[in-house]
């Protein structure tokens, strides 16, 4: 557990470190916490998950408005925000085949 936070600090503090084919195949072992080489949905949501609870300062399951990056946009819900994750997950899944691969995850969404 201790290892998942020190990497979610690495990978907040280098969001964009995911350009060549080596730092990808980084940023996916920051999801793949059972190390098969790609990602599952429970994967994908545990991880985008611990950025949520490391925003939510008073730790209400609720992003306000000021908790939120830039203090802007509307408040979110934990629910609402993996809803959104699981619909992100499908869009970054090309191939269907419910895993993303570390060029599934790192495509510029569009
Ligand atoms: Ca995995
Ligand atoms: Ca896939």
């Amino acid at each position: 557990m201790r290892l998942a936070c020190v990497l979610v600090a690495m990978a907040l503090a280098s969001p964009l470190a995911a350009r060549a084919q080596d730092s990808r195949t980084e940023y996916l072992r920051l999801f793949d916490s059972n190390g098969d080489g790609r990602v599952s949905e429970a994967e994908y949501l545990a991880y985008m998950s611990h950025s949520f609870q490391a925003m939510d300062s008073n730790g209400d399951g609720i992003l306000e408005t000021d908790e939120l990056p830039g203090g802007r946009g509307r408040p979110i819900t934990l629910q609402a925000y993996q809803d959104n994750l699981r619909a992100q997950f499908h869009k970054l899944d090309r191939n269907r085949d419910g895993y993303l691969s570390a060029r599934e995850l790192t495509a510029p969404p569009r």
